[in-house]
């Protein structure tokens, strides 16, 4: 497979001023007739005269016309995916004749059919799967589409922009022609055809047009539409106010298909979701699927102009959209709900993953240098890291100059193919400031570690803050440079108010956002006026995607727990103690020493169980311990597999232990609702409930199974329901069978929550998991070409069960190497998302190393789609 590379981006020789697509679907097969006005880019001094290469991939050609006339054979050849028509003039029209099967098509990418229903998917390269064309984010062209198909089996017939003509056709079939008057790249097709049922609600934009909102689900789902629609007209509503961004068609439309690649996408007026990321009720969805749902329908609205307005020149600048979006979802999210619970769940999964990805094999920039699948980067990097750039650049410039710039950006970019680059101009044109430095963080791979030491010297008032950073090498990058880094800062006096900051050269802090700007490899920073020694809170926000190395007292940890003005670093600081303190217990399950318990920990808990004035969303998340997955990235390599889970489990079972009653006490005053209301008060009480409630099954008395048991019974809500049946699935007691079975029988209609349900036991930490997921791969409702019970089951056990995973013997790499092994042939993007999971080989002791790179040599001797061969080499170089 070839490497694509960023070096060497050329423009276009052709440009593709219109198209009309003529969609016809028959029962065995589509045909898709194109019709397209070409030129030659008036911009590219050389392109008159070039031959015209197209791409398409596992098209039938039936046949080709150039301005009207049928092409001989000799005028043009097909090389692979490649068309190329030579001696074509400056300006002419093509019409293509294509014929493809969906009903076969598994990658789901192209057009295919999920449940019965006809629907694309096109970004990143799935055009080209359904006719010839110039599949290039930079050619952006004017599309009619006419859809096809018989009446009764296919009623709904949609694509991009407004309807423009329908009518009835011979042998029971009917048509409809959609126009969509925004120029698009072709990765922003879409087409649907099924038998829906459709939401319908309006939108009044501020310039005061009328928009007909519309989702489109399965009869079944309509009572799981509610949420998404509110979600949507408050996305609408809140891209106007922060971003003066208004809807631009009349009609936007959401429909949920079942299998999906990905959670969701962008399609101009015509988004496709998958149906996790937009179906929710109380009875079937829990709080996070209420979240999720709200976030993702923001994501693919903010699209309409960070992405599809304003769109990307070459896929190296995905980061441009998707990094931008993410940064909008997150503002979104916080403003609707709370600000500190939402950057806290954000900044654990960049911790988790993404720092994970940047220390691998596949570590590469937010704007990457080269691919060889662009498939493979849609990765937190380019999402999630790609947010925190955006982020950076908004706490330097300020709510107010970030709006500038970006006012600018969509200005000056309305209606072209832009790069990363070209956003950052825009941010510094608007602002009159220089981001040479800055412009780093898109171009250079890895975390940057930043070293902290500081010291205070009583008799001068002063406090010294050093910080020291470096990025280690990552693959193709030897060599390192210092970054432009923002840290946000607080020093704490002996009451826990932050104290005024004011350095040695004079410059006073604002108070409101004190930031320091890092940007050389080495920085002191003094503070005078200091008259107690403080305790400084560093980072404040997680202000930059950096590991912070700062040791501090388990005592200075505990004040910032109770004292800290951000709520964040009030929440990290407990983090902070909890893995000190699981530090001590992996040790002792090391010396097989009996396990203790800091009582530090203990009673700072006892403390936020009792504090009923405290946010009580903060107090649960305070109280959830990092996950494996997290200890696992964050600890010194290689990774104790064994001991982090036993002394995970062992502070769990100390805990609950030593507040037991305490926990009883917050489960008693959280009791549960009858009715379900989804806000921020209703959504802290549930988790801190759900919280309490796990630590106290992890006894496994008769006492905490009975109280499980019973709000499994009672819940009236999934988000109740779910959590205590997953406290007894997880546990050893024999009352689990009976619940598991009973769980199924209730939803199995319910696809999205069978998805639950095989989640809750795939991350079973109990020693027959991997025995069980096997079994329930042959189980009625799961299905090998479905990536939502793909992840449910196999992603939950590979990547949300370490203990069970990275079993001694190697069971677990086995299984997941024969999954990816079939799926390479079924659906390419699933199977080298399933192939990340084993590119951290080198985080683990020799021996399970030596078992996974077997398994990825293996892998490796098969005949690989691009997408699996990419992760499976790189992770073996
Ligand atoms: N553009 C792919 C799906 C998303 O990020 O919205
Ligand atoms: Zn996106």
């Amino acid at each position: 497979p070839k490497t694509i590379r960023l070096s060497e981006y050329q423009a276009p020789n052709y440009l593709i001023d219109t198209v009309h697509l003529d969609v016809r679907i028959y029962e065995h097969y589509t045909d898709v007739i194109s019709h397209l006005a070409v030129r030659a880019n008036p911009d590219v001094p050389t392109a008159s005269g070039q031959p015209l290469e197209l791409v398409g991939v596992e098209l039938e050609l039936l046949g080709i016309e150039q301005d009207g006339a049928t092409l001989a054979l000799d005028h043009f050849r097909i090389d692979g995916e490649v068309l190329t028509i030579k001696d074509v003039p400056d300006q002419f029209t093509l019409l293509i004749m294509t014929r493809i099967h969906p009903k076969q098509n598994t990658s789901l990418e192209g057009l295919y059919v999920s449940k019965g229903m006809y629907c694309t998917q096109c970004e990143a390269e799935g055009f080209r799967k359904i006719t010839y064309y110039l599949d290039r984010p930079d050619v952006m062209s004017r599309f009619t589409t006419r859809v096809e198909a018989p009446k009764q089996a296919y009623p709904v017939l949609l694509s991009n922009g407004n309807p423009v003509e329908r009518g009835d056709l011979d042998d029971g079939r009917h048509y409809v022609i959609w126009e969509d008057p925004f120029k698009k790249p072709c990765y922003l097709f879409a087409l649907v055809a099924g038998d829906l049922s459709v939401v319908e609600d309006h939108f009044t934009t501020s310039s005061g047009r009328d928009v007909l909102l519309q989702l489109y689900v399965e009869p079944h789902d309509l009572d799981k539409c509610e949420h998404a629609m509110d979600s949507l007209k408050r996305s609408m509503a809140w891209d106007e106010e922060v971003y003066g961004r208004e809807y631009d068609l009349d009609i936007y439309m959401i429909v949920a298909v079942s299998h999906f690649n990905m959670g969701a996408m962008e399609n101009k007026g015509l988004n496709i979701f998958n149906t996790s990321c937009v179906l929710a009720n109380a009875k079937t969805t829990t709080d996070m699927g209420f979240q999720r749902v709200e976030s993702v329908i923001a994501h693919e609205y903010f699209h309409n102009w960070s992405g599809n307005r304003v769109t990307c020149r070459d896929w190296f600048q995905l980061s441009l959209k998707e990094g931008f979006t993410v940064f909008r979802d997150q503002q979104f999210s916080a403003d609707m709900g709370s600000e500190t619970v939402n950057r806290i769940d954000d900044v654990n999964m960049l911790k988790t993953v993404q720092f994970a990805e940047d220390s691998g094999p596949m570590s590469h920039p937010v704007r990457p240098d080269s691919y060889i699948e662009i498939n493979n980067f849609y990765t937190t990097t380019v999402y999630e890291k790609g947010a925190e750039v955006v982020r950076m650049i908004h706490r330097l410039m300020g709510k107010d100059g970030f709006r500038k710039g970006s006012d600018l950006y969509f200005e000056r970019h309305d209606g072209q193919a832009v790069t990363c680059d070209d956003f950052v101009q825009a941010m510094e044109d608007a602002n009159g400031v220089d981001l040479t430095l800055f412009r780093r963080w898109y171009s250079q791979a890895g975390t940057p570690h930043l070293k902290v030491t500081s010291e205070y010297v009583s008799d001068q008032n002063q406090f010294s803050i050093t910080f020291e950073q470096t990025t280690l090498p990552t693959p193709g990058q030897p060599e390192k440079l210092p970054l432009h880094i923002p840290v946000a800062i607080g020093l704490l006096g002996a009451d826990g108010k932050d104290l005024a900051l004011q350095l040695s050269d004079g410059t006073v802090l604002d108070p409101l956002n004190p930031v320091l700007e890092l940007k050389q490899a080495k920085q002191t920073f003094r503070f005078n006026g200091i008259k107690e020694q403080p305790v400084a809170s560093v980072l404040r926000g997680f202000s930059a995607p950096v590991k912070l190395f700062y040791e501090q007292e388990r005592a200075e940890l505990a004040f910032l727990m109770s004292h800290d003005s951000d709520g964040f670093n009030r929440w990290n600081a407990s983090q902070r103690l909890t893995v000190e303190v699981l530090l001590d217990l992996m040790s002792a399950y090391q010396e097989q020493k009996p396990l203790y318990v800091d009582s530090l920990l203990l009673e700072s808990f006892r403390a936020l169980l009792a504090d009923e004035s405290l946010d009580q969303a903060m107090v649960a998340k305070m109280l959830e311990l990092p996950t494996e997955q997290f200890l696992a990235e964050l600890l010194p390599k290689p990774v104790q597999v064994d001991a982090i889970h036993h002394a995970r489990e062992g502070l769990k079972r100390e805990l609950a232990c030593g507040l037991r009653q305490e926990l009883q006490q917050v489960i008693n005053r959280c009791h549960m609702d009858p009715e379900y209301h989804y806000n921020v008060d209703a959504v802290a009480k549930r988790s801190l409930r759900n919280v309490c409630l796990a630590y106290v099954m992890t006894l496994a008395d008769d006492e905490a199974t009975e109280l499980c048991l019973s709000q499994y019974r009672e819940a009236g809500n999934m988000t109740d329901q779910l959590a205590a049946f997953r406290a007894l699935a997880h546990s050893e007691r024999s009352e689990k069978t009976q619940v598991i079975a009973d769980f199924y029988q209730q939803w199995s209609s319910e696809a999205l929550v069978v998805d639950q349900w095989f989640m809750v036991q795939a991350s079973s930490p109990q020693p027959d998991a991997l025995d069980n997921v096997q079994a329930l791969m042959q189980h009625e409702a799961f299905e090998m070409t479905s990536p939502n019970k793909i992840r449910a089951l196999i992603g939950a056990f590979c990547n949300n069960n370490p203990v069970n995973f990275h079993r001694l013997d190697g069971a677990g790499y086995a299984f997941l190497a024969d999954q990816i092994i079939a799926l390479n042939n079924i659906n390419p993007q699933v199977a080298s998302r399933m192939s990340t999971i084993l590119t951290r080989w080198a985080n683990y002791d020799r021996v399970r190393a030596d078992l996974i790179k077997a398994q990825l040599t293996r892998i490796k001797a098969e005949k690989l789609s691009p997408d699996v061969y990419e992760i499976v080499s790189k992770a073996l170089n």
